[in-house]
């Protein structure tokens, strides 16, 4: 995937930043904050100059060395600078810097004195009054850091997809009585469906009026209102939520659909090919001189600049109008395209249901086979299987399957990987399995290397077939692990084993960037609800969505495979004997 102007922008952003938390000399710093001013308000994109052999250090503040590093970035996302800075600084330390009242000076003596490194742990601190002893701190200076981070807390929360589909949802029914109203959709980053969304966008095709707007802000959840007025109104729910209603005619919604969906990326490069034709797009129309041409509909907007419609997981400015403009947009998987899933829990460990429920479930989800995969012996707390109670569902499953019909369980295990990087089973007893799934459960904290080689090293054990969740985050509670996901997919294809995008609401892990250096790669990915009930198969439709965004096709998931074939694949990650 080559990367976006703003993407090499946003690393040499964080170089400064890290550079500075560092006390790096003050002329360097500056160099890498000009060369990301630079860099971003470049009309060329850098990948195109590359490509067409254009000199990246004749370009105002760019010398040789940073040519170099704008290559590195293009190539794989990020600089060996950038990863040694990070591998050397506390994680979160740059998230600080941007709370009013921090410069780098107070941020190393809160490090240092107190090993403070993320806003969290500041307001933690500042409530327990523990910053004012602090040299060159205060009653004073706490508080207002105390009211700053809360701020910053504020307005950089985002709320995960699955956590705001339920309002939706209750937002919907409640327009379908709105007086006037002829069309509702989800418009912003909710469309787009980024894994996590800062507010809600909705557009609404109808008669402006008070009677409308009345309606709008009676909503049952809404705590305060923001702005009202005919065509935009703003309110915060209970709960914090912003959501944003636009009301436009139904001759523009098209224009405004594209509009408010955005990106913003999105939308300033197609209204830059709009400008090279002499034509403008605004969220009204699309026009010549003063006559309108297009805007009704989406693909009226996109069509007047020789685009085909553009499904909105792709809104990002990330080669979509390129390969739009080629004919090459992949044709996006489907949650329909699923004819399994390979990641499930029963009651054996910490799941709920029986083999027996969970095949039915799985059958009434659509599914033609469903992997069982327990946790193993290591994670205790969730009643892990050892090789005794392993060996008995292995014989469990193939009793179940002779009477089951229209579905069929395939045996594995999610197994531990320890932090040596040997698995938790032994290998004779994974050689018995369908498929090993393997997953890192503790020491999450280790370093970037040593995680990267510990991931590796499983990888190679003789039975390995998928890994799983592989960054580890859980929304709200737990960052992802340092890892060199590039080297992962690079060793999971020569293997030949897989990656998982675990479907979890909490954890939608791969992300959608991984997903789709892992398809460049010609590394499948197998999107796994990692059901704990049967009812948790509805999760792969999130998992389906994330794929969406790194550009996944049916052809490009595991789980899209048809049984036979899929068994193939899973035996080669499987070398012993197998019955
Ligand atoms: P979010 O809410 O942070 O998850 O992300 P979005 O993409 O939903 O952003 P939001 O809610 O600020 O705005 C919704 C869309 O409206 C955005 O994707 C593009 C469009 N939009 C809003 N403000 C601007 C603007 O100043 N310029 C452009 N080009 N588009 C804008
Ligand atoms: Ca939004
Ligand atoms: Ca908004």
């Amino acid at each position: 995937m080559s990367r976006s102007n703003a993407d090499i922008a946003a690393v040499f952003e964080e170089v400064a930043e890290l550079l500075e938390w560092q006390q790096a000399n003050a002329f360097r710093v500056r160099a890498y904050r000009n060369a990301a001013r630079t860099i971003a308000s470049w009309p060329e994109a850098m990948a195109d100059l590359i490509a067409r052999d254009g000199r990246l250090d004749e370009l105002p503040t760019i010398g040789r060395d940073l040519a170099g590093k704008i290559g590195e970035i293009v190539r794989r996302g990020s600089c060996d600078l950038l990863d040694r800075l990070r591998s050397s600084s506390p994680p979160g330390i740059t998230d600080l810097l941007h709370i009013s009242g921090l410069g780098p000076r107070r941020v190393h003596a809160l490090y240092h004195e107190l090993g403070i490194h993320t806003p969290t742990q500041l307001l933690d601190a500042a409530r327990e009054a523990r910053i004012r002893s602090l040299p060159g701190f205060g009653p004073r200076s706490e508080q207002r850091l105390a009211e700053a981070a809360a701020g910053y807390l504020e307005r950089s929360r985002r709320w995960p997809l699955a956590r705001v589909a339920p309002i939706v949802d209750a937002l919907q029914t409640w327009l379908r009585t709105a007086p006037g109203v002829a069309r509702v959709v989800m418009a912003g980053s909710f469309r787009r469906r980024r894994e996590t969304v800062g507010d809600l966008d909705i557009l609404i095709a109808a008669q402006p009026g008070p009677a409308l707007t009345r309606y709008l802000t009676g909503f049952e959840q809404v705590d305060s209102i923001l702005s009202r007025g005919p065509s935009r109104t703003s309110v915060v729910l209970h709960g914090g939520l912003q959501v944003d209603f636009r009301v436009v005619a139904a001759t523009e919604f098209g224009a405004a659909l594209v509009y408010f969906t955005g990106s913003r990326a999105h939308t300033i490069a197609l209204r830059r090919i709009a400008r090279s034709r002499k034509l403008k797009i605004n969220e009204y129309g699309v026009y010549r001189g003063r006559k309108r041409i297009a805007g009704d509909t989406e693909a009226s907007v996109y069509g007047s600049i020789g685009l085909p419609w553009i499904p909105p997981e792709l809104r990002e400015n990330r080669g979509e109008i390129e390969a739009a403009r080629d004919g090459t947009l992949p044709k996006l998987v489907q949650r329909r395209d699923l004819r399994g899933d390979l990641h499930a829990h029963t009651q054996a460990s910490d799941g709920r249901e029986s083999l027996e429920q969970m095949a039915q479930a799985a059958k009434a989800a659509g599914l033609k086979y469903l992997a069982i995969t327990d946790h193993s012996r290591r994670l205790a707390i969730a009643n892990g299987l050892d090789p005794g109670r392993l060996a008995a569902q292995i014989d469990a499953i193939d009793q179940l399957n002779e009477k089951l019909s229209g579905i069929v369980l395939l045996k594995g295990i999610e197994v531990d990987i320890l932090p040596d990087g040997r698995l938790d089973l032994p290998d004779a007893l994974l050689a018995r399995l369908d498929l090993v799934v393997g997953a890192v459960h503790s020491d999450l904290e280790l370093s970037r290397a040593r995680q990267t080689t510990r991931i590796l090293r499983a990888m190679d054990r003789p039975n390995f077939s998928i890994l799983a969740h592989p960054n580890g985050r859980l929304f709200g509670s737990r960052g992802p692990c340092q890892l060199d996901m590039d080297l992962i997919i690079d060793h999971a294809r020569e293997r030949g084993c897989f990656l998982e995008l675990d479907s979890q609401p909490d954890r939608l892990d791969m992300f959608d960037t991984q997903c789709r250096r892992a398809r460049e790669a010609g590394v499948m990915v197998a999107i796994s609800s990692d059901a704990h009930h049967g009812s948790d198969l509805r999760w792969l439709e999130l998992g389906v969505d994330q794929a969406r965004r790194g550009w996944l096709q049916a052809g490009d998931v595991l789980n899209a495979l048809p049984l036979g074939q899929l068994r193939r694949m899973l035996a080669r990650t499987m070398t012993q004997a197998r019955k």
